[in-house]
């Protein structure tokens, strides 16, 4: 699935000092290969795609489909959940014992608007804001700058108490690297500064979901038709997050070592709920 299996304690370092960590094309072409048919494949995926642009450009999210609970994994996004490198990733940050949160996708296709900077670290109870929170995004597709390319704004993760700026819900449409400065440059050692990546196909980042991130529109030009982006989420131990999703008997398939991650409570809460309460942006 993965052409290595373990980080290098440099990268490790590099995650740890801002909050996020690039593998370009980490993926086999393989395992590549396998997760794009595996995304193609799911119902939701393949009604959205079934539908005219024009009818994509109406829904309130144009151009875009964001599924927040993935649970069609095939024979290549069943690894995601355990494969070496992420295993080895999870338990040198989290430590030995960490849950699986949940998976989604997201299709971006041209004409699509992007997000504003926000962080993707929203518990129900903000004690946790300070226990791990990991988001494994996987890029099957790459992207380019200035085509849905991802932004970050390294060390931000550091700002913990987030006090006026949504201490909970709705990501700031507006927020950037200046204003996130302008409020918590005494919580964190460094000047924040956004920086946008290009990633070629098969490549993951792994965020510590405090950090802030933006990303941006896809252009009606854009040579590249469709990104598609994939995110499995891991926790450390305690309370489900609004999104924690069920877990599927055949997930456990013959893999008793699997309960680890997967023996804890589903989220109460309803997709309506918490959309009602944070929002529908992503
Ligand atoms: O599409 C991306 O690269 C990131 C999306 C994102 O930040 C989110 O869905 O929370
Ligand atoms: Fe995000």
């Amino acid at each position: 699935m993965f052409k290595i299996e373990k980080p290098s304690s440099d990268q490790l370092a590099f995650f740890y000092k801002n909050g996020y960590l690039v593998f370009p094309d980490v993926l086999t072409n393989e395992g590549r290969e396998g997760l794009i048919k595996e995304i193609l494949e799911t119902p939701e995926v393949v009604d959205f795609l079934s539908l005219t642009n024009e009818e994509r450009g109406r829904s309130h999210k144009p151009h875009r489909l964001s599924l927040i609970q993935w649970k069609d994994q095939g024979k290549y996004g069943d690894q995601l959940f355990d494969a070496p490198l992420v295993v080895s990733l999870l338990s040198s940050i989290i430590g030995e014992i960490y849950h699986f949160c949940h998976a989604s996708i997201r299709i971006s296709m041209r004409g699509s608007q992007g997000l504003g900077f926000h962080h993707d670290n929203l518990p129900l109870n903000q004690i946790d804001r300070n226990k791990w929170y990991i988001q494994m995004i996987y890029y099957p597709t790459g992207f380019e700058k200035g085509d849905a390319s991802l932004w970050v704004i390294p060390g931000s993760h550091q700002i913990i108490d987030l006090k006026e700026l949504a201490p909970i819900g709705p990501a700031i449409e507006e927020a950037s690297a200046e204003l996130l400065m302008k409020h918590y440059h005494n919580q964190v050692d460094r000047e924040l500064k956004a920086e946008e990546l290009s990633l070629p196909i098969g490549s993951l980042v792994v965020m510590d979901a405090r950090l802030w991130h933006a990303v941006s529109p896809k252009p009606l030009d854009s040579p590249q038709e469709m990104r598609l982006f994939l995110n499995y989420i891991f926790k450390e131990e305690g309370e489900p997050h609004p999104y924690t999703q069920a877990i599927s008997e055949s997930w456990f398939c013959n893999k008793p070592s699997r309960s680890k991650i997967f023996q804890r409570s589903a989220s109460s809460w309803s997709s309506s709920s918490f959309e009602s309460e944070y929002g529908s942006l992503k």
